[in-house]
């Protein structure tokens, strides 16, 4: 039982994406997701210097101690790319452990709690037409949840908007916008706070006047707002019902939803940017959050993120994976073998990936009126092929970033 081969596999057929193969001494291999959106090739850098050498030998049967190993023996802890690197590590270990078994990741969790994971998706719109009209396509593609982003009057570019020039490169999903952008240097975008607080009850105000109040609907204020403007957003969705309200405030300072909380029982969901159960403990011990927006890919893995979800249960905090196109298919399969098993899942984020991406990995999942299932195949049940992801190559590209009208950088 030993690890004989560890490949970093760095292939961009719709945008970049870092996979780790790793491969055992009986020829059984496993698939690791450790794609860091805008900062791929720090995390290629810290695998294939890192940890790449320390795999080799090891007991690939061995995930809690290879895992323990690799955040106690860095000495350096934390931090996205650490954090992916290890998530990617810890995943295709249990690829390979359920290949090994004959099962599917999820029966090794404990098996199914439900009988498919409610998935949600982006519409978007630059105006309440192409808006609606965003919102129908989801609906026909069968979402059930859909996530409602929207331009603002006076802005160029922002978040969320999938317009012509972010729309995905082969326009497979008409409006998916691709937040990366290729190119040697981010591109710059524009912010102000109060056109937006002006302007978003209103829109949810015609989107449940168009569609009804039956749709879970979802919002995501991608960190740009302070507390007490969180608190006002917050407040003035109420009667939207939403079903979560994401990233209203920079959450380093894990006290600032004390202030968010008390205004407002909008739902708020925080942490994709986190990366360990410590950037949760105050949240969810305080209970400042209702859902986990932790992806496997960013949390060190199954393994971690398994733990932070375990430990929310208590405070009755559900998952909501992360599932932008910057999280592969791997890491996609990964969530939802997770989600699958957790008692505490709540809903999984599924951005389509474009149609190149689907002919570098094999994927093994159903999306079925409107859930997610990942499948019975053995393992994390995606395949990768070599050869086609030799097609594509590596291309820099950054997410962007903000400014003020006064040039003042913002919180993108
Ligand atoms: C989301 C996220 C994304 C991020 C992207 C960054 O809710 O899906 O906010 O849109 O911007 O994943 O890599
Ligand atoms: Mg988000």
């Amino acid at each position: 039982m030993a690890i004989t081969r560890a490949e970093v596999i760095v292939t961009s057929p719709d945008r970049n994406f870092v996979t780790l193969k790793l491969t055992t001494a009986d020829g059984v291999t496993g698939l690791g997701d450790a794609t860091l959106n805008g900062r791929e090739s720090a995390v290629v850098a810290y695998l294939r210097d890192h940890v790449v050498p320390l795999l080799i030998d090891r007991d690939e049967s061995r995930i809690e101690d290879t895992w323990q190993f690799l955040y106690r023996g860095a000495y350096w802890r934390r931090g996205p790319v650490t954090m992916a690197a290890i998530a990617a590590v810890d995943t295709a270990l249990w690829d390979i452990k359920g290949k090994v078994a004959g099962l599917p990741v999820y029966q090794l969790l404990g098996g199914a709690s439900r009988e498919g994971l409610l998935a949600y998706g982006h519409a978007s719109g630059r105006d309440l037409e192409e808006l609606f009209d965003s919102v129908r396509d989801h609906r026909e593609q069968g979402y059930r949840a859909i996530r409602v982003q929207t331009g603002v009057p006076g802005l160029k570019s922002i978040y969320g908007i999938a317009s012509n020039e972010t729309r995905r490169a082969d326009k497979s999903v008409r409006y998916d916008h691709e937040p990366a952008q290729r190119g040697s240097l981010p591109a710059e975008e524009d912010w102000d706070t109060r056109s937006y607080l002006r302007h978003v009850p209103g829109v949810f105000e015609a989107v449940r006047s168009e569609f009804g109040p039956e749709t879970p609907l979802l919002h995501d204020a991608h960190h740009r707002l302070a507390p007490i403007e969180a608190a006002r957003l917050g407040r003035s969705l109420e009667p939207y019902d939403l079903f979560w309200l994401e990233d209203v405030t920079p959450a380093e300072n894990q006290e600032s939803l004390r202030l968010v909380r008390r205004h407002t029982t909008t739902p708020l969901a925080v942490g994709e940017i986190f990366n360990s159960v410590w950037d949760y403990q105050q949240i969810i011990r305080e209970q400042l959050i209702d859902y986990v927006r932790s992806a496997v890919t960013h949390t060190g893995g199954i393994s971690h993120l398994k733990k932070v979800l375990d430990y929310a249960a208590q405070y009755q905090i559900k998952s909501g994976m992360h599932g932008p196109t910057d999280v592969s298919p791997v890491g996609m399969a990964a969530a939802m073998h997770l989600g699958l098993s957790i008692h505490n899942f709540g809903i999984q984020e599924y951005m389509k990936h474009g149609a190149r991406t689907d002919q570098v990995f094999q994927q093994s999942f159903s999306w079925r009126d409107g859930y997610l299932h990942p499948g019975d195949k053995p393992g994390l049940g995606v395949d990768l092929d070599a050869d086609e992801a030799g097609r594509y190559p590596y291309a820099q590209a950054y997410l962007p970033y903000n400014r003020l009208a006064d040039g003042t950088i913002h919180d993108w």
